[in-house]
């Protein structure tokens, strides 16, 4: 990834050269140029600002010295992509009106190849450079918070290191990535390190016990306790359910199977977009039927609304083995953290003797890969058991091993 920064402070921008994004830096993994934007100013004191027209307190920064930059940084930076002349960054602007940033902005900014950030200081930038701006390239403002910085300088600080560090081999070890606040809209769990006893305060029990799914569930309930005490904005109001302990949990019976047959055509329908096939989303009502035989298959309601379901088996052919399936989520609940309580939950139904746990998804599923992966699964070589399926596994490792 290429960044550029323009400041009238570059030097603030030096805690860049230093851990894990410095070392990103050096690796290459990382291509970070600060520009100074009083290099852009010609006359004899380098002017930048200007009186504000209508009057008022402070200082408003010059348009020309700003397009002088970007026109710098566009024609410097072009050069980093050969091959793709129109290539232009995407500018992010920080200010205290803009868009507030969030890990999922985070996220999808590091999935750019360039990006841009203007450091914005007095009391800001003349607005003609917003719209000259957003005629050649795209434009984002962004607030770091409600509440007034200086200058955008330490808003670049926090955006750099928050999307830097979800870039391919700068953290070592990308699993602490996952399960990190705003990550999944939970809290993170609390950490201890030794002594098992320190200052008359022990670590919880459970911590020392090396029961692997013991500790992953006493984590889980950490992490929605902390966040309905801390943030219960991120736990969305009644809709969710936020956990599924919200919800009437029972184990289906052929009753059910109406209800199930609608929830997975819905669950499958972008399924079908990607592959052209429905999949699971063709059963007809008989074999929706048969699977709530063959399977331990349980529903989720709110006020009798099928709103979650999964089924689980020990496998048919595979040693201590526990097959886990048809995990669905109603979509307009999705994305807020109920299918991975119901990967758990379907997991914690596993009897003492299993030690691997086996799935099977949508090879182009993204999310539905990008949670399994979260959870600790690997893909298996080759195709799933269905085509244009893969299947993924997770080892158990117990005490003993
Ligand atoms: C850029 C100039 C100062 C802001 C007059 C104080 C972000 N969350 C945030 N709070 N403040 C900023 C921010 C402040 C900036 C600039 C970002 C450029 N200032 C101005 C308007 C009121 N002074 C920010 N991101």
């Amino acid at each position: 990834m290429r960044l550029d920064v323009v400041s009238i402070f570059p030097d603030y921008l030096a805690p860049l050269d230093l851990s894990l994004i410095g070392k990103a830096r050096r690796d290459g993994l990382l291509d970070l140029t600060v520009h100074d934007l009083r290099d852009f100013a010609h006359d004899r004191h380098r002017t930048v600002d200007d009186t504000p027209y209508g009057g008022g307190a402070g200082m408003v920064m010059k348009p020309q010295p700003w397009s002088e930059a970007l026109d710098h940084v566009v024609a410097q930076g072009s050069s980093a992509f050969p091959g793709a002349a129109e290539r232009v960054p995407t500018l992010i602007v920080p200010g205290p009106g803009g868009e507030p940033f969030t890990q999922q902005i985070a996220k999808d900014l590091a999935e750019e190849p360039w990006l841009a950030f203007a450091c914005g200081r007095y009391e800001g930038i003349d607005e003609r450079v917003y719209e000259w701006a957003g005629e050649r390239m795209p434009v984002r403002i962004l607030s770091l918070g409600d509440y007034v910085l200086n200058g955008g300088e330490v808003a670049v600080l926090a955006m750099v290191e928050a999307i830097a560090r979800l870039l391919p081999g700068v953290i070592g070890n990308a699993e602490s990535l996952i399960e990190e606040s705003h990550e999944d809209g939970l809290l993170e769990y609390p950490v201890y390190t030794k002594p098992a006893e320190w200052d008359g305060r022990a670590v919880p029990e459970v911590l020392l016990g090396g029961n692997h799914r013991a500790i992953a569930e006493w984590r889980h309930e950490q992490r929605v306790q902390r966040t309905a005490a801390r943030r219960p904005d991120l736990l969305p109001p009644v809709a969710a359910a936020a956990a599924l302990a919200d919800l009437e949990e029972r184990v289906a019976t052929p009753a059910d199977a109406p209800d199930l047959q609608v929830l997975t055509r819905a669950c499958w329908a972008p399924e079908f977009a990607r592959y052209g096939m429905f999949g699971a989303g063709e059963e007809d009502l008989e074999t929706v039927r048969d699977g709530i035989q063959e399977w331990d298959t349980r529903v989720w309601r709110r006020d009798g609304t099928l709103i979650a379901s999964v089924r689980v088996r020990p496998h048919p052919t595979r040693e201590a083995t526990w097959q886990i399936g048809r995990l669905m989520v109603a979509p307009y609940l999705q994305g807020r953290g109920l299918g991975r309580e119901l990967l758990a939950y379907a997991e914690s139904l596993a009897p003492e003797d299993i030690r691997t746990f086996w799935l099977n998804t949508g090879a182009k599923s993204t999310e539905n890969l990008r949670m399994y992966r979260k959870a600790g699964y690997r893909v298996r070589p080759g195709e799933g058991e269905f085509p244009g399926t893969v299947d993924l596994t997770k080892r158990l490792v117990s005490a003993g091993d």
